[in-house]
């Protein structure tokens, strides 16, 4: 499979790429966030997905400036739309235990959003359910120095690892992201379906947006709509698209 050196030369030949996929308001239609998605343009390979290399950029320490460089590709690219005149929107990035855990983590998404001229209100940090559950005090602190420089904050895979409403009062977080495992079954299931409504209803009372993940089927989008799921991401709706592409989809859509 792949090693330490193929990952440090994809860094330094710049193969790493983006994609991302909307997030849409499912009353309006609006676009309200885009995930960035990191993929390895593998000269030999193609394009390789992180599940086949994140694992081991975490084991090495590699996710350190991988993320550094997702990050400031994001906003490399919020900015350069912003440029051609699109409208801004919200960019989500996915964040590594390992990333956060990383001392200078904070310090360095302020610098680079500052080196690209970036507010803190277009990003959004997805950080997984069960690293939120077993992370300490300090990860806390940490989610509030975030928060209250205007950074989002987004739960991902909610609903996996076990979830209760305490640390979610606890935690600062303005979005759960639905874990697509309830969505798959949503339609027939009348358990994941009430799983869906729960989840829905916690972030309703709780003032956090809820996205339901990996949207399908147009079946899958009107049982949530008719549960009352106020956003949603997932092949149905738009799939992960390279920068260019998102912008002509922007140019459309907005
Ligand atoms: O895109 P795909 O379904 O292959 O993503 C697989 C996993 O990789 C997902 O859990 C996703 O959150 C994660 N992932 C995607 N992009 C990034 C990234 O830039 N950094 C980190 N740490 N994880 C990512
Ligand atoms: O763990 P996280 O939610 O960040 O993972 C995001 C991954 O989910 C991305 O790699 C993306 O390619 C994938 N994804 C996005 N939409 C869908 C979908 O509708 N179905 C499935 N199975 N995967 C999806
Ligand atoms: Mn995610
Ligand atoms: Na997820």
């Amino acid at each position: 499979l792949y090693l330490e050196t193929d990952l440090r030369q994809a860094l330094n030949l710049e193969q790493f790429m983006l994609f991302y996929q909307p997030e849409f308001n499912l009353h309006t239609g609006k676009v309200e966030c885009l995930e960035t998605l990191l993929r390895w343009q593998h000269p030999k390979r193609g394009i390789v997905g992180p599940g086949e290399f994140i694992p081991l950029a975490e084991d090495t320490g590699l996710i350190v400036p991988i993320g550094e460089w997702v990050l400031q590709e994001a906003c490399r690219q919020v900015i350069a739309w912003r440029e051609q005149g699109l409208p801004s929107i919200r960019v989500a990035v996915n964040i590594s235990a390992r990333q956060f855990r990383q001392s200078g983590f904070i310090e360095m998404v302020f610098r680079v959003l500052k080196q690209y001229g970036l507010a803190a209100e277009w990003l959004e940090l997805e950080i997984t359910e069960s690293f939120v559950i077993q992370s300490a005090e300090h990860a806390l602190n940490m989610f509030k120095v975030l928060r209250q420089s205007g950074i989002s904050l987004a739960v991902d895979d909610f609903g996996q690892g076990y979830s209760s409403l305490s640390y979610l009062r606890k935690f600062p977080f303005t979005k759960l992201k639905m874990d697509r495992a309830f969505v798959k079954n949503v339609v027939n299931d009348p358990h994941d379906e009430a799983i869906a409504a729960a989840i829905i209803a916690m972030g309703d009372s709780l003032g956090q947006e809820v996205v339901a993940e990996g949207i399908e089927t147009r079946e899958q989008l009107d049982t949530l709509r008719t549960l009352g799921c106020p956003c949603g991401q997932g092949y149905y709706l738009a799939l992960p698209m390279e920068g260019p592409k998102m912008a002509e989809f922007l140019q459309r859509v907005t």
